[in-house]
């Protein structure tokens, strides 16, 4: 195949502006009550289902010229270096990354969860920059799926301190300084949002704390009230939150004037946690007040990797669970004992070990035989029953679990650009008749869990008008498919733990699905369950699980092999061949639940959960539909 050319990022501006310190002398008595409050609701909370608490490197969900990456204790850290000189002089990251407007839309990116601007216009965010001096800040975002072009930005000067700092901003407001502002936050869905920690400067340490997106008319405020002596009212100071009543070393949040003598903090900008907050005006500095506890709302995460039923489970009884040579085709006898045939994998030292594919992908063969490119082009063909073909009607999400070998010395921009990138075909006559080629499914680093739409485009982005490409809707039944897991330029060894080809979740008197729980302040929860027909807005219909009000089944949690975990779920009721999440590392709970659909007129709708904490409420969607039918 050959490979479309992924476009990179874009060089911006930059500048440099200068600001000044106020001084003061006097004292000032704050007034901040002991008490509990929550934070409104969060792009990343509700919509993604996982907030950018950066417990995983996911959480940033693309960067530029950032090396060495690394996540620990809730903080994504990296050093800003250029490695890629056509993305700019500095690094960039993005909270929500559009996605690349030539790949196929697969997980967490703008592309599938654009944000909704009419709600989510608070931005707030804890970054650490070593170096500020002499420095500035920008936010760029994209109302397309495409990177930044420098149409929708702020940038403003960022001198000091270095370290630790709490920025925030109303993205309704005009954040830049002079000229540097451009477009509009609300002109429509935002795809791509990116932060430019100092566009100025290259190599500095960033570190990122967390990223909030609120709507902040949700938020509660808390009231602060002080009185002040020796300070004039037209005195500048900022309030500061700090994490404990101790060493006046916290985070500035807001600047107000002395003479105010009152604040209301909008919760929203902060993520769950304890706050003490004091005022500083120059060298004045006020008492410390009470305990300000911030709610952690519940998270809620559907599983999509056991939603729907699997072709290769249900049709031939034999998952795609990388046990053994059946299921891959073209590692049968057929293809092993033909040396014509090595064309058709392009793999060598395969193994397969724990339930685990393992092999090297071989980044020559192409090249010396009809590649004008040295890329791999290695495939794998996931075994299908000519017999019992895939019925595109029904089956539509190819899961792969895949991880590559990280070579540790380049960016994942580098990798992806060298061919980081899996790639599914089918067909059924021959590629050249009546074939299609998806474009490129962009990896990660370490192990991934991708869900691939496989009727999420009619057509590839790179579409070639000469060739025929049937959809996936319209191919009726598939006998052939090809997951092509790398496009390297180097022999790069590669694992698949396991593929599904789920169908859409569908349901007659039961609905089965998991879902991912958690509460990081450990308070119990109270599920509940509804459905409605568009997909927006949390104002559907409850549904009743099997079990009673508080939902679900017992997740039973255990070790499993190499320290992954594995979820036994306890349910007596199957509605279909059983299938179990494939593990992910998330920190959640898993739960199975099972939801009475009976009453349900036939038809399609989107299901969600809500989850509350007896403080805030967590809703999120399951983002696929879910068809309701009564045979
Ligand atoms: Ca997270
Ligand atoms: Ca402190
Ligand atoms: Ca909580
Ligand atoms: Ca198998």
């Amino acid at each position: 195949m050959t490979r479309a050319v992924l476009i990179f990022g874009i060089v911006v501006t930059c500048l440099a502006l200068g600001a000044t310190p106020a001084l003061a002398e006097g004292s000032i008595t704050l007034n901040a009550p002991a008490t509990t409050l929550g934070n409104g609701d969060d792009f990343a909370t509700t919509i993604l289902g996982d907030p950018w608490d950066m417990d995983k490197l996911q959480d940033i969900g693309w960067e530029e010229n950032v090396s060495s990456i690394s996540v620990a204790d809730g903080v994504w850290s990296g050093r800003v270096t250029v490695t890629n000189p056509a993305a700019g002089v500095s690094g960039y990251v993005f909270p929500l990354f559009q996605g690349f407007a030539g790949a196929w839309p697969v997980g967490q990116i703008g592309a599938n969860y654009p944000i909704d601007t009419s709600r989510y216009t608070q931005l707030s965010y804890r970054m650490y920059v070593s170096d500020r001096s002499n420095g500035n800040h920008a936010v760029y975002w994209t109302h397309e799926v495409d990177w930044p072009d420098g149409s929708d930005f702020f940038a403003r000067a960022d001198t000091t301190p270095n370290g630790w700092k709490i920025y925030s901003f109303d993205m309704t407001a005009d954040n830049g300084q002079g000229t540097h502002q451009s477009g509009s936050w609300q002109s429509g869905p935002v795809y791509g949002l990116r932060i430019d920690p100092n566009p100025a400067r290259s190599d500095y340490d960033l570190k990122v704390d967390w990223v909030r997106l609120t709507d902040p008319s949700t938020s509660p405020r808390y009231t602060i009230t002080w009185n002040f002596s020796g300070l004039s009212d037209t005195s500048a100071a900022q309030i500061y939150v700090d994490t404990d009543a101790q060493g006046y070393d916290g985070d500035a949040v807001a600047s107000v004037l002395v003479g105010q003598r009152r604040y209301e903090l909008p919760t929203c900008i902060l993520p769950g946690g304890d706050y003490y907050l004091y005022l500083r005006s120059g060298d004045v500095v006020s008492n410390y007040g009470q305990r300000l506890r911030i709610n952690n709302p519940p998270t809620l995460r559907w599983d999509l990797t056991a939603m729907g039923q699997d072709y290769a489970t249900t049709e031939l009884g034999n998952p795609w669970d990388m046990s053994d040579r059946t299921d891959l085709t073209n590692l049968g006898d057929v293809f092993l004992n033909d040396p014509e045939l090595y064309g058709l994998r392009q793999l060598y030292d395969w193994r397969f070990e724990d339930g685990v594919f393992s092999a090297t992908a071989d980044s020559n063969f192409a090249f010396e035989n009809y590649s004008p490119l040295k890329q791999s082009d290695v495939q794998l063909w996931p075994n299908i029953d000519s017999g019992r073909p895939v019925d595109t009607g029904r089956y539509r999400y190819l899961v792969v679990r895949i991880k590559v070998d990280d070579p540790l010395n380049r960016t994942r921009s580098e990798l992806v650009q060298d061919g980081w990138i899996g790639r599914v075909v089918w067909w059924n006559q021959d590629i050249g008749v009546d074939g299609f080629v998806t474009d490129e499914i962009v990896y990660h680093k370490g192990w991934n869990t991708y869900v691939i739409d496989l009727a999420a485009r009619d057509r590839p982005a790179g579409y070639d008008p000469g060739r025929p490409m049937p959809p996936w809707r319209d191919m009726g039944t598939v006998r052939y498919m090809r997951y092509d897991p790398l496009e390297v330029s180097t022999d790069s060894r590669f694992h698949v733990d396991e593929m599904r080809l789920l169908s859409q979740p569908t349901a007659d008197q039961i609905l089965r699905l998991y879902l991912g729980v958690g509460d990081s302040d450990g308070q119990p929860l109270d599920l509940t369950y509804y459905y409605d027909t568009d997909g927006a807005g949390f104002n559907g219909i409850p549904l009743m699980p099997v079990s009673g009000a508080s939902a679900g089944a017992q997740a039973v949690e255990q070790q499993g092999v190499a320290g992954r975990r594995t979820y036994l779920p306890m349910v007596p009721q199957r509605a279909a061949v059983g299938l179990s999440p494939i593990p992910e590392d998330s920190g959640l709970t898993l739960r199975e639940v099972s939801l009475r659909m009976g009453s349900v007129p036939r038809g399609t709708y989107f299901i969600y959960a809500c989850a509350s904490d007896g403080i805030a409420e967590t809703c999120h969607y399951l983002p696929v539909p879910v068809t309701v039918s009564h045979p």
